[in-house]
């Protein structure tokens, strides 16, 4: 499978959805919902329609580290409470491989940590690129009005690991407070 320009043959930068796709999923609320820090405000989305929080469009390669993994990752804009919409998060599998978004659309944040405890959030706005370097466990939160919508690329070997993520979250989140996106400590869990 070879890449072809330009660019907008390949992915909308609007929509971010890929021409041809191998794979499309979405991740509706109830899919993370013991994710965000307000339960009742979590309650009252599900009740209203369990909103899809983001969407991933992908290409398959074979998973073996001499390939490249790319795909577009697309999260919407919303709140659940105070907090902004934002992908899992995970590990990679493999620890030792690293990842690049170049975001094309939005604006947000890469909020990363380590396994060690360090953290690190770094803005993502359209044109600009972030690189997640290896053994960084990486979430991307749209703290915008539109489609925070990034094209990813990372080793074909990586896999995904939410483990520690889904069972102790992230040390930071991401929330509005007077109207402005402010990191805070995760005291909930
Ligand atoms: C991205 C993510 C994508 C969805 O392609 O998989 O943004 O986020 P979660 O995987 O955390 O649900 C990536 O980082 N791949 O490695
Ligand atoms: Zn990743």
């Amino acid at each position: 499978m070879f890449l072809k320009t330009p660019l907008s043959e390949i992915i909308n930068r609007e929509t971010g959805e890929m021409a041809t796709p191998d794979n499309v999923y979405e991740r509706p609320l109830s899919a993370m919902a013991d994710m965000y820090e307000d339960a009742e405000a979590v309650k009252a989305a599900l009740d209203g329609g369990d909103p899809v929080i983001y969407k991933v469009y992908e290409k398959t390669v074979p998973q073996l580290a001499g390939e490249l993994q790319w795909c577009m990752s697309v999260t919407l804009p919303g709140k659940i409470g105070r907090e902004y919409y934002m992908t899992k998060g995970h590990f990679h599998e493999v620890r030792n491989t690293a990842e690049i978004y170049l975001c094309v659309r939005g604006q947000g944040y890469m909020l990363m940590e380590t396994e060690e405890g360090e953290t690190s959030a770094v803005e993502m706005r359209p044109d600009t690129a972030v690189y997640v370097p290896a053994a960084w466990a990486h979430r991307s939160i749209n703290t915008g009005d539109e489609p925070l919508i990034s094209f990813c690329v990372y080793p074909g070997d990586a896999g995904h690991d939410y483990g520690s993520i889904e069972t102790a979250g992230f040390k930071k989140r991401i929330v509005e407070i007077d109207g402005r996106p402010t990191i805070i400590d995760n005291t909930v869990k």
